[in-house]
Formats: C-alpha cells, sequence, structure tokens
C-alpha cells in the first residue's frame, strides 16, 4: 500500500455538549467519501442520543507505524470483584505496584475523554490536562484499512485491541487497564507488551455508565513528550496477527471472528454467563421441585454408591457400564411410572436425541410443538425426518397436518410435545393429544422432564393428572424433582430394546455414574413412602401465584411472569437478587424476542413465609403485574 495516499478520518458527535459517538480509521482517499457517509449514519443512529454536532475531520496520514497486534486471551470471570482481582494481579505481573490503589483510581475517575498517564511505581499523575487526559489517537488495523468496513456501530473489542496494541507499543509504558463506560458493557481489559491483551469478562455491573482508563509509564520525566508524541500524534497502523512489518503474507487470526460474534451478542444484551449461586440466597429458579436435591438422605445415597462402584462406570451400558443400581431404578422408574420398561440415559437432552433420532429417520415426518425444548428441536434436526411445527398447544392445527401427512409416503408419523413446557409451565392436553395421535397412527412422545414427581396427586405425572393412557413413548428426567442427574425413557419392552440397539446417544455414551443412580433411587424412595411431598409443592406454588395477584392456578410449578423488553427483565431479576431472591430473567433465544419473563420456580422445600415475601418483592420491584403478565 501507498502510505502518501492515506488518510486519518475522524468523527467526534455530541449533544449539548456531552460526548455521544466517536470513532477513527486510516483509509486510502477513494475510500473517504463512503466512511464519511458511514460515520455520520453511525452519528445519528446512536441510540445514546441524537447528536446535534458532528465533526468529521480528515488530514492525510504522517509517515506510518506498522506494529503487531497484541495477542488476546480472555479471563473467564464470574462477576465483577473476580474481574478486578482478576485485573490487579495482571497489573502487579505487568509491573505496577499499587495495583489494587490504582484500581480504586479508576473505578473513582470522572468522566474524561482521554486516558489518566500515570507513573507506574507511584500512581502520581502524569498527564498536563487532569479533565481530559491523554487520548490515544491516528491508529487502524491494517487489514481493513482498504476498505471502509462496516461502521453501523461500536466494535468495542477490535477498537480496544487497536488502541492497546498503540499503547502497549509507546516508549516506557508499562500497562493499560480500560474499563468501558457504555453501560451494557462489561467486558474490560488490562494489557502490555509482555501480557498481551487480557480481557475479563466482567468488570462492573451491568447498566452502570463508568468507565476509565489508565496508563502506567516509567521512565526519565524528559522523554515523556515522546511517549505522549507516540500516543496522541504517529500514524500506526495494527497487524492482526504476528509478524506485521514487512512481513510478506498477514495470516489472519482464525478465532477473530468468535470473539466478533461475542461481541455482537453483548451489544444486543444477551451475553450469558455461568453465575455461581451465591450460599444463603433463596433459589426461586431450581428444577429442584421437591428439594431432594440437597436432602440428606439422597446425598448419603450418592456418597454410598460412590464408596461401593467409584466415581465412574468407565464404560458404556452395552460395553462394561452396567451396574446392578441401572437396572434396579430402570426397574423402579417403570414401576412409579405404570410402564413395562423404563432405558436410563446420561441426561435428558440425551434422551430426547436418542429417542427422536432412532424413531425418524430420513423416511419418516416429525411434529413438533413450536414451545418444544431445545433438546426436541436439536434432536428433529438431527434425525433427517421432514419436520413440522404446529403452533403452541394448537392440535387442531396438528390434526390437519397428519391429515395431509397421512397421504404422503412416509414410514413413520412421530409426534412429540412436553408435558409442562418449561418456559410457560402450561400442560400439554394429553387425552386430546393422544386421540389425534391415534387417529393417525401416528407414535406419540411425551417428555415429562418438568411433570414427573409435579404433576398429579403422586408426581406420576400427566397420565395421573388426566387419568388417561399414557402415550407410546415417555421421556424423563432424573435432575428435576428427582434431585440427581440423567434421563429416562418410559414405554413397552419392544421401545427399551429398540432404544437399546438402536439410540446412539444411548449406545455411544457412558453410563450413568453411581452416585447418579444412587440418588434417584433414593429420591423415588421418599416420594414413593410419603407423597405428601408433593402436595406440599402443590400448596406452595398456589400460595406463591396468589401473592403474585393471578387469579388462575399455576398447574405446574413453573410460574412465569411476563415482563416483555429483555433489559427491563434483566434489570428485575437484579434487583430481586440484590433483596436475595434469584430469579433468571429468562431471554431470547430462549424465549421469542420481546417475551422476556421472570421464570419463578417454586419448590416443596420453600417456607410459606420465603414464598410470600419472594412475591411480595416482586410486585413492589416492577412496580406490580399487569394481568397480561399472566400467562
Ligand atoms: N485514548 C485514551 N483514552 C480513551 C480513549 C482514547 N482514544 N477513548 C476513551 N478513552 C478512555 C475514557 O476515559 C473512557 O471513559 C474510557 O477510556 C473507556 O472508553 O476486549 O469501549 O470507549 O471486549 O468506553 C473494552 C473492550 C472497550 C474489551 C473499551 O472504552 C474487550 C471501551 P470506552
Ligand atoms: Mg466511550
Amino acid at each position: 500500500m501507498n502510505d502518501d495516499a492515506l488518510y486519518c478520518i475522524k468523527m467526534r458527535a455530541s449533544r449539548a455538549g456531552e460526548h455521544v459517538s466517536g470513532a477513527e480509521r486510516i483509509v486510502p482517499a477513494d475510500a473517504l467519501s463512503d466512511l464519511a457517509r458511514k460515520l455520520a449514519a453511525r452519528a445519528l443512529g446512536h441510540p445514546k442520543a441524537t447528536p446535534d454536532f458532528i465533526n468529521i475531520k480528515i488530514f492525510r496520514a504522517g509517515e506510518i507505524s506498522r506494529i503487531d497486534a497484541l495477542d488476546v486471551r480472555t479471563h473467564e470471570v464470574g462477576n465483577p470483584a473476580e474481574g478486578l482481582a482478576v485485573a490487579v494481579a495482571l497489573l502487579r505481573e505487568a509491573g505496577v505496584p499499587k495495583a489494587d490503589k490504582a484500581v480504586d483510581m479508576l473505578l473513582d475517575a470522572p468522566p474524561m475523554r482521554g486516558a489518566m498517564l500515570v507513573d507506574a511505581d507511584t500512581l502520581e499523575r502524569l498527564d498536563e490536562d487532569r479533565e481530559r487526559g491523554v487520548r490515544a489517537t491516528n491508529m487502524d488495523f491494517l487489514g481493513v484499512a482498504a476498505d471502509s468496513g462496516d461502521m453501523s456501530g461500536k466494535n468495542h473489542f477490535s477498537e480496544a485491541l487497536v488502541l492497546a496494541s498503540k499503547v502497549a507499543a509507546a516508549p516506557g509504558m508499562v500497562a493499560e487497564i480500560c474499563i468501558s463506560d457504555d453501560p451494557d458493557y462489561v467486558t474490560g481489559y488490562v494489557a502490555s507488551r509482555s501480557l498481551g491483551y487480557r480481557r475479563i469478562t466482567r468488570m462492573k455491573e451491568k447498566g452502570i455508565a463508568c468507565g476509565g482508563r489508565i496508563f502506567f509509564w516509567r521512565g526519565e520525566r524528559d522523554s515523556l513528550r515522546r511517549t505522549v508524541e507516540w500516543l496522541e500524534e504517529a500514524c500506526v497502523l495494527v497487524g492482526r496477527a504476528h509478524g506485521g512489518g514487512n512481513a510478506a503474507a498477514p495470516r489472519r487470526d482464525p478465532m477473530a471472528s468468535l470473539a466478533a460474534e461475542l461481541e455482537e451478542t453483548e451489544a444486543k444484551g444477551l451475553y450469558r454467563r455461568c453465575e455461581t449461586t451465591p450460599d444463603g440466597a433463596t433459589v426461586l429458579a431450581s428444577n429442584d421441585y421437591l428439594g431432594l436435591a440437597r436432602d440428606k438422605r439422597v446425598a448419603a445415597a450418592a456418597a454410598a454408591a460412590a464408596r461401593l462402584y467409584g466415581g465412574g462406570t468407565g464404560g458404556s451400558r452395552l460395553a462394561t457400564g452396567t451396574i446392578p443400581l441401572h437396572g434396579e431404578l430402570e426397574r423402579r422408574l417403570a414401576a412409579f411410572k405404570h410402564a413395562e420398561a423404563v432405558t436410563l440415559f446420561s441426561t435428558g437432552y440425551m434422551a430426547n436425541i436418542g429417542v427422536i433420532c432412532s424413531l425418524a429417520g430420513k423416511q419418516d415426518a416429525v411434529f413438533s410443538d413450536e414451545l418444544n425444548h431445545a433438546s426436541i428441536i436439536d434432536a428433529c434436526r438431527l434425525s433427517g425426518a421432514k419436520i413440522h411445527i404446529y403452533p403452541h398447544g394448537n392440535l387442531n392445527v396438528l390434526g390437519n397436518m397428519l391429515e395431509t401427512a397421512s397421504k404422503g409416503a412416509f414410514r413413520r408419523l412421530v409426534i412429540v410435545s412436553d408435558g409442562v413446557f418449561s418456559m410457560d409451565g402450561d400442560l400439554l392436553d394429553l387425552p386430546h393429544y393422544l386421540a389425534v395421535c391415534r387417529k393417525y397412527g401416528a407414535i406419540s412422545i411425551v417428555d415429562e422432564a418438568h411433570s414427573t414427581g409435579v404433576v398429579g396427586a403422586t408426581g406420576r405425572g400427566l397420565t395421573e393428572h388426566f387419568r388417561c393412557d399414557a402415550p407410546d413413548v415417555t421421556v424423563g428426567t432424573l435432575s428435576k424433582a428427582l434431585g440427581s442427574m440423567g434421563g429416562f425413557v418410559a414405554g413397552s419392552h419392544l421401545l427399551a430394546e429398540y432404544l437399546r440397539n438402536k439410540a446412539r446417544s444411548f449406545i455411544f455414551s457412558t453410563s450413568l455414574c453411581p452416585a447418579a443412580a444412587a440418588a434417584a433411587l433414593k429420591a423415588l424412595d421418599i416420594i414413593e413412602s410419603d407423597f405428601s411431598i408433593v402436595d406440599k409443592l402443590r400448596k406452595n406454588v398456589d400460595i406463591f401465584t396468589k401473592t403474585l395477584g393471578w387469579t388462575k392456578k399455576s398447574e405446574s410449578a413453573i410460574v412465569p411472569v411476563i415482563v416483555g423488553d429483555e433489559r427491563k427483565a434483566s434489570a428485575i431479576s437484579a434487583a430481586m437478587a440484590a433483596e436475595g431472591f434469584i430469579v433468571p430473567a429468562i431471554r431470547y433465544p430462549t424465549v421469542p424476542l420481546g417475551a422476556a419473563r421472570l421464570r419463578f420456580a417454586v419448590s416443596a422445600a420453600h417456607s410459606p413465609d420465603v414464598l410470600v415475601s419472594a412475591a411480595e418483592t416482586a410486585r413492589r420491584i416492577s412496580g406490580g403485574f399487569s394481568p397480561l403478565s399472566q400467562p
């Protein structure tokens, strides 16, 4: 590329003197007009505010330096406190002895356009303009300089990586720390030449605008000028891969597009984290509906089985992985479900994959409720069968679809539905469903993950609730009311024999570990010896829904409160957490966009007082729920 032809272009937009948006690029002359248009559009479309002043500045780039991008590593942390601790440790490693004070300084800093430039040893401020700070500018990625790229929104990660790479290359620079001031963007970083670019996935709570940057510097004071000149004036192109400079063929980072995708996810407020559930909080979201997962008797049975048989079985059921507990649990589950036989799977997800993919193949058609669980959706796709999705609970449409399909040349028609829909808590109309399936000679599958141990007077599920026949295939899980983990399929002897020979997720998975099998057996003992535990759950659900102000009863233990807006749902969930109640905001893609909700799950182990207080707190925090929020 001919450097003479490169220009720096910068956009800065503000409203009433307040900064709204900014961006900069280094591009060839012929890309300038297109880019200027895109930058103006970006400024005008900024979600924060419509600017009343947009400044687009273009000037010929001076001499260009080419440097390598810093290597990127990510530290996945559970919460801001952990993230800040990681940042402190990294800064220390990079040579900032008072790293903890430095982080406090960052968190206390007033809003600034630039970064604080501080002495790496004493943390004394070295920048002249305290309100503005020092700005790193005149920089871009090498790889994208030729075309103007998509400028429609801020790409936090790639813009920060360019900046950090330039900063790390400054003379005397020891390290940098940054937290975005975008309230929705909680990933920050620590960078230095030796550390590279260390992303830290959580540096602050969501919704907080405060952010900032510190550059840590060490050297003779009279050489500080050179550093500031490098940051504020030198034109720098950053290579995306190693060997920038004169290297002949720039290599692309094969993982870069992953970061870009995650960035987009985060920008939409859909980024997910594995939160550690705090001890002592009231969890209103667990699938442990009967409170058996933490029951001492269940835990003791699991421990005893682990002592006797070890941690794992070392093989699949068909190889060397069958132990006596497997057969015993299958017999007990079959008796509980009034079925001829049961086949165990390692998880409920595997059970659906195994059943649907073995029963339905290329010559078959599957019919699936639009709100079925992801494991059913995935199984339908994986099966290779022709897929028909019917509107939620609409068995008349299902009938019409079957009518048409039955005239086709399908080998089998396979119908699958959740028994209790996991995000809505409503029940399948099983008698009607079975009638439709029978009319067309279709195989009926019902996933009773959320109804086993919950629905029906003794927790046997939908057949008990409706006093009707069982479907051809019942899928269930050990990981919800049965307080363990694993899945199962109940049905005829023929079905069990078929699955053991055909279901690949059964054949190729290591069998259920001894502790899990023993825990589920003990849970069954407890339920069958005293069904009042199921009754207690039912009463708790009624107490909770009544306090929420619902007029309708919930027939399952799932109580969804529809909020609509994703961010509002997240905010209510965070406020509930602050009061000691853990309830997740369920958002797209688990539920449709604009149908975000709080999904409460009630347990037999909750005390009625706690449920009343949780429901009252939810009403207060959300400003009351409209009748519409009741599904
Ligand atoms: N030079 C120096 N400091 C700056 C500059 C600049 N060009 N731009 C912003 N700052 C300072 C200013 O104090 C801001 O308050 C603070 O940095 C944060 O700026 O890997 O978006 O533009 O995904 O909000 C980190 C990406 C995103 C982490 C950083 O910073 C990742 C970001 P923001
Ligand atoms: Mg900013």
